[in-house]
Formats: C-alpha cells, structure tokens, sequence
C-alpha cells in the first residue's frame, strides 16, 4: 500500500483496480435458477416531509422487486429488494415512473427470459439480468441486485453482511434533517438528538446556509454536524463561495455536494478553497468514479479532505458499493452510507452495506420512524447504534407485502 501510495497517482488508479480484480472475490454458490419474478409497487407517505435545495417530498413510490431461485434439489429460495427512486428526475435522473419501466420493461424481462441459465455468483447474476449493458437507472437495478444478495444469505443461513466480509454487528446511527427553515430544522436536530443519534446532517443552499448553521451551532456547539447542498452552489458565484468559506469557522465534519451532481473536478478545485472537507454524492455513479476522484484529490495532496458517501441505489446495487467501500479503505478515504428515504427494506439492507463503511449514515429520520405506514418493521436503534440483523438474509422483522 504504502509503495503505491508513494508512487505516481496514475499508479495508485492501476493499484486499486488490480486490488478490485485480484482482491475481491465475489462468493459462489451451487447453480440457482430463477423460478419466479414479482414486482410489487407501494406509495408510503412520509410522516414528515422532506425539503432538499432541489424539492420537497410529502409521498414515495418505492418498488419491491421479489425474485424467487430454485436451486438443483428443487428447493425454492427467495428474495427481496427495494428500488427507491425520487418521484422527480431532479437527484439522479431517475423518477418513480423511469423506474417503473427500467424494471418491468427491461431488467424483470431479462431474467424471465434467460430464467434457465445457472446462476453461480453475482457476476453470473449481473449478466442474466442484463444489467451490465443498461446504462444509469442504478435506482432500478439495486433493487433488482439487493434481491439477490437477500436470497444467497437465506440459502446460506447467514446475514448479508457476512457475505460480504463485514465484521461489526452493530453501525452507528445518523440521520438526515430535509429542512430549510430554521426553527423546524432546530426542532429536528432535538428530536434526532434525544433519541441518541451520533450525528445530525442538515440540507443547506444558498441563502440558506450560514444562517442555519450558525442557529444549530449556537444552540449545540460541539454534536457531531455536516451540510448537504445537493448541488446548489455555483462555482463561478463569488457569493456562493465565500458562504462556503465561512461554513469553515463551524466545526463541520464535511460539505456535501456542494457543485454540480455530475461533477468532481470542479469540487476538487473547490476543495483547495476551503478546510472542511468535500464529500461527493451524487457524482459517484460507480467505483470507477470513486478511484478518479481518489487518483485526483491524492495527485494535488489533499486526499484528506475527501470523503465519500456511498449509497448503493445511487451506484447500481450492493456489489458495486462493496467495491467502493473497498478501495476507499485502502487509501483511508472515510465513507459512509447515505439513504433515499428507502422504507424499512431498503434502510435494513443498508444497515448490513454499512458494516464496510466508517462514519455514522443516514439511517433513520428525527425520532419517529419515516413513514406512516412502513412495509416492515424499521430498525431500531438504542444508544446511538442499531444491531444489524443477524438472521440469514437481510433478516428484516414483519414484512407486509
Ligand atoms: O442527498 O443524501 C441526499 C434523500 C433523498 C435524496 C437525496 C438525499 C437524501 C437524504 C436523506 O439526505 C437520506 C435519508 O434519510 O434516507
Ligand atoms: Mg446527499
């Protein structure tokens, strides 16, 4: 490691993906077949809404694709998954109704039609599927993959997380506060607190930023706080920067996605500008991404002031965040996984993916559980961590579906 670290950051890139090919083996398993594939759609609503610098969410359309495998004595084994995409294309891309088609027009149809082909390894999975040639709709194909992974450890009789070499049972909670206005978001930040969390995100923009921050600070001087942007701010606005460049004097432990979501050149230009470091969202589609921002932040020195955020909807399903996580920890980039407001599957899933990760994620809203009425049980959580499920699969308790 520390021989490619000395050497040129072209190598470091060459490095990581040679760790990715030699070092991460994917687990095998006797050949399955797929028997039967289920879409089932439901629309949640959000006990609270959610406000980000891009819109407000009130109601979500999460879709459970539900695969069942056969494996060569004839026992069936199932699994679940959640695609969770934004009702408007205005975070990835995606939208509830983009979704919808990638999966019953393209992905579902895939695997019906090669139903027979053996099935011995996610790769095998990821080919059948077709989803190595479809491009972007990661929402889509995570879900799709996180049946998968839900199906291999009930087959196996172990929890996902171990699938995947993840040590820890129990992550660390933090939640995300979607409010742009201040007394709401401080009474958010209260309620998140009260209930334990280990860190508080909150959404910021322009014009909304110094202020907000300033109110939580002044009011909690030493919790554990970060700022999410979601892309609003503009490089070339003088303003824009020097509002960023005075969230410097609060003790934050990042700036999320502060400029545009496809970009990471500019962010790296940003990041010379201010001490706080640069966390990248949506502009990580897949591991190759993370490796480019790796090679970029570490070829100027400041490979200290990046983080990433690992959502594994946003990269196209669990396989692909491993990867991330992967070479993220061996050049100590710290990552963390964010949420998608993902009902109580998808958020039991990521809990599992968070084994990998380093700092506390987006796991649960402020002191109630997200929506009024969930598909299963939400993961509960006391002194600030959640167990994760050690039941095979995801392990989730009381799905209603
Ligand atoms: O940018 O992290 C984000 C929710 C929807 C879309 C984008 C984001 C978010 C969140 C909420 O911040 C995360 C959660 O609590 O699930
Ligand atoms: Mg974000």
């Amino acid at each position: 490691m520390k021989e490619a670290m000395s050497n040129s950051s072209d190598k470091l890139g060459f490095y990581l993906r040679q760790e990715l090919t030699e070092g991460l083996k994917p687990p095998t398993h006797e050949p399955l077949t797929i028997s039967e594939v289920e879409l089932v759609e439901r629309k949640l609503k959000l006990r609270v809404p959610f406000q980000t610098s891009f819109g407000r969410f009130e109601e979500l359309i999460r879709f459970f694709p539900i695969i069942t495998f056969k494996t060569p004595d004839n026992r069936e084994i199932t699994g679940i998954g959640e695609s969770p995409p934004l009702p408007y294309p205005w975070y990835d891309g995606e939208s509830d109704s983009l979704t919808r088609v990638a999966l019953s027009e393209y992905i579902i149809p895939n695997l019906k039609r090669n139903a027979q082909l053996p099935i011995t390894s996610i790769n095998d999975f990821l080919k059948i599927s077709g989803i190595n040639e479809i491009v972007r709709n990661n929402m889509a194909k995570c879900g799709i993959e996180a049946a998968y992974w839900d199906a291999l450890g009930n087959l196996q009789g172990t929890p996902v997380s171990k699938l995947w070499g993840g040590e820890r049972n129990t992550v660390e909670v933090g939640t995300s506060v979607g409010s742009l206005n201040i007394d709401d978001a401080l009474r958010r930040v209260e309620a998140a607190l009260q209930m334990g969390v280990k860190r508080v995100k909150i959404k910021i923009k322009p014009g909304f930023d110094v202020v907000l921050v300033k109110a939580i600070r002044e009011r909690y001087p030493n919790i554990p706080l970060q700022v999410d942007a979601n892309a609003a701010y503009d490089l070339d606005n003088p303003e824009h920067i020097k509002a960023l460049q005075a969230l410097d004097d609060y003790n934050l432990l990042m700036i999320e996605q502060p400029l545009w979501n496809d970009d990471r050149y500019y962010h790296l230009q940003l990041s010379h500008q201010l001490n706080t470091p640069i966390c990248l969202d949506e502009s990580i589609e897949n591991v190759r991404h993370a490796i480019e921002a790796i090679e970029m932040w570490a070829k100027e020195g400041i490979l200290g002031k990046l983080i990433i955020n690992i959502k594994p909807p946003r990269v196209g399903g669990f396989w692909e965040a491993v990867k991330i996580a992967k070479v993220c920890r061996l050049v100590g980039v710290p990552t963390w996984c964010g949420g998608m407001l993902e009902s109580a599957v998808g958020k039991t899933a990521n809990l599992h993916f968070s084994t990998l990760t380093d700092l506390p994620g987006d796991h649960v809203s402020q002191g109630k559980p997200y929506f009024e009425e969930d598909v299963a049980k939400p993961p509960l959580y006391h002194d600030g961590v959640i167990d994760v499920p050690q039941e095979p699969g995801w392990g989730f308790k009381g799905l209603k579906i």
